[in-house]
This record gives C-alpha cells, sequence and structure tokens, in this order.
C-alpha cells in the first residue's frame, strides 16, 4: 500500500512540509479547486500542484475528486459535453504521473452529517449524524451544516425537483453511460477510477444513492467489467451502513484488483436508528474493526492507495472539519501499525 494524505492544495493551511513528517507518508491526495463542476482544468494548474508536491518530497498519484457534473447524474442533454470535459481531465493528469482519481456518483450532496462540531467525552470534537435531526430537517428549507455556502436556495431547489423525476435503475442507468465513455480512457491512459461510497450509504431527501452496498458494486462492475472501473473503500461511509460487512467487502474486491484507493476510518453507532458519530481510528473507539479490515485487504493482494480519513478535532487546533493534521496524522500512524502487521503475518 501507499500511504497519502488529503491536501486542499494551496489554501489548505497545513504546510506540505508537515504532510511529509507523517510517518511512511509517500504523497498527497488532492485536485484543482478553482475550475467550476464540468470544466476542463488547465495543464498549468496540475502542473502547479505537482510542483508543489515534488519540491515537497511527496507525490501526486490520486486525485481527488474529478467531481462529477449534476447533468451527468441526471442525464441531461448537455452531459456528452461534460463527460467529453471528463475524459480530458482524466488525459490531462495522467500526463503528470496521476494514476487515481476518486469520483463519486451522488445527486446533489456527497456527504451528510447533522452536527460538525459533536462534543465527545475526551473534550475533542468530530462530525455526527443523528437520525432525529435529520427528520428535524425540513426538505423545502433545506440548511444543511456545511453545505450553506455550496448551493443558492433556489439552485437547491430545482436540483430537488429535477431529482424527483430520476429513480435508481435510471440514476444507475446515466453511471453506466457514464463509465462506458470514460473507462476506456482510463485504460488507455493508466488511469484506475475509485468510486467513493455513498456517505452515508442510504437515500437522503429522496434522492436516490446507488453505490450503497456490496450488491450495487457488483452490478456496476458486472455492467463495466475492466478492472480500472474500481472502488474508493471508505470503511466509514460504508460502515455506517450496519447491514454491510466491510471487512467482507474489503476481501471481494481487493481479490478482485478494484480496490484502487481506501479511506480509512472508524465511526461508532449511537443508537439503534441509524446515527453514527465519527470517532478516532482505533478498533476500540468504533463499531469497526480496522484491523480485521486491513487484514482483508493484505491478505486478498490490496496494492492501492490508503489515506486517514476523517479525524476529530483535537489539540485545540479548530481545523476544517474532518481535515486538522493531527488526528489525521495519529490515524496515519496506526493504519501504519496495522499495515506493518498485517503484512509480517501475512
Ligand atoms: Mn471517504
Amino acid at each position: 500500500m501507499k500511504l497519502t494524505f488529503r491536501w486542499y492544495g494551496e489554501k489548505d493551511n497545513i504546510p506540505l512540509s508537515y504532510i511529509r513528517q507523517i510517518p511512511g507518508m509517500t504523497g498527497v491526495v488532492t485536485a484543482v479547486y478553482d475550475v467550476p463542476v464540468g470544466e476542463a482544468w488547465s495543464d498549468e494548474s496540475v502542473a502547479r500542484l505537482k510542483a508543489l508536491a515534488d519540491g515537497a518530497g511527496l507525490e501526486m498519484e490520486v486525485i481527488e475528486s474529478i467531481p462529477v457534473h449534476e447533468d451527468i447524474k441526471l442525464g441531461r442533454g448537455k452531459r456528452d459535453l461534460y463527460i467529453e470535459n471528463y475524459c480530458k481531465n482524466l488525459r490531462t493528469v495522467a500526463k503528470y504521473g496521476v494514476k487515481c482519481v476518486c469520483y463519486n456518483f451522488m445527486p446533489v450532496f456527497d456527504w451528510l452529517r447533522t452536527d460538525m462540531h459533536h462534543k465527545n467525552a475526551d473534550g475533542s470534537d468530530s462530525l455526527s449524524y443523528s437520525r432525529a435531526d435529520y427528520e428535524k430537517v425540513d426538505p423545502n428549507n433545506l440548511h444543511l451544516p456545511g453545505w450553506d455556502e455550496s448551493y443558492s436556495p433556489e439552485e437547491l431547489q430545482s436540483l430537488l425537483a429535477a431529482y424527483k423525476e430520476v429513480s435508481h435503475e435510471q440514476l444507475f442507468a446515466n453511471l453506466v453511460y457514464f463509465l462506458e465513455r470514460v473507462i476506456p480512457v482510463c485504460d488507455e491512459v493508466g488511469v484506475k477510477m475509485a468510486i467513493h461510497a455513498d456517505d452515508p450509504p442510504w437515500d437522503i431527501f429522496g434522492l436516490p444513492r446507488i453505490v450503497s452496498c456490496e450488491a450495487d458494486l457488483d452490478r456496476m462492475f458486472s455492467a463495466v467489467p475492466s478492472v480500472s472501473n474500481g472502488v474508493t473503500l471508505c470503511t466509514g461511509s460504508f460502515g455506517a451502513g450496519r447491514t454491510n460487512d466491510v471487512a467482507g467487502m474489503a476481501a471481494k474486491y481487493a481479490a478482485q484488483g478494484r480496490v484502487h484507493f481506501a479511506h480509512l476510518r472508524n465511526i461508532r453507532y449511537t443508537d439503534d436508528t441509524d446515527s453514527f458519530c465519527e470517532v478516532g481510528h482505533r478498533s476500540a473507539d468504533g463499531s469497526l474493526d480496522m484491523a480485521k479490515i486491513v487484514r482483508a485487504l493484505v491478505d486478498n493482494g490490496f496494492d492501492g492507495y490508503v489515506r486517514p480519513d476523517h479525524g476529530r478535532n483535537i489539540w485545540d487546533e479548530n481545523g476544517k472539519p474532518g481535515y486538522g493534521l493531527y488526528d489525521r496524522a495519529l490515524g496515519a500512524a496506526y493504519i501504519n501499525g496495522l499495515f506493518e502487521m498485517a503484512e509480517k503475518t501475512k
């Protein structure tokens, strides 16, 4: 495995030099952030990111993400134009050494929490999701923690209305349409596509979601069989679905050579519905058996990229929610230990 760390480009207040000092760190996972979704990234902008990473002694082999325009997910008339731009972006990033692209196919919201600063017993805070709080949200007047700046209320209502016509089957057909056009480009330029799990893995606000469980991945892979068509095994996202056997999924898809990227984090189930809280990475702190998941990856030949996913906010850091330095660095150290043990006892 190759250990990586998400870095939000030049606006990220965590210096690359700090990332470089985390034990075992090989590279950054980043993206071009100042181009509207659906448009082509310039060579210069990708070259600039690559030069910054190089300068810090870090690789840039993973992009997270090249976002998919809503018109592609909705199957609207302009999707061919946006798919063409997507293919251009794949070719551009490949030119600069990128080997893996993480993306998602979630309508409108690519994550959802009800609290960005859930207070933990140890004084840290982390993101959490409560079914009771979710049910209090008025879908006709949506204000969600972390989302208010992404869409105007009008934009949001018109998008939600557009998706009323889109069934799970239709969304899946639109995903296959997209993959049939981008995967051949990936095969040609040597980039692996890694779809991110739905976060959380169920429908929200009536929006369909189709990457929530093993059956979803199976039908996606049988529709477009190239191994360039793979998954970002986000343990916290799949793991929020209590019927998902994350270690079983890790074993199965690693054996197929389709786990190109793994996001490792833990969550704790907080009630009998589907509420959960993000916690430190250690198995004992949450509901997921992280050692078993890593063991499943290693035993099944996993050789993709890994990054510590969301950490708590600790030591008064006040970082971007989920993306502070300290707890993700602690997570990285723990992940190193799990992999070393799994590999040495294989
Ligand atoms: Mn993730």
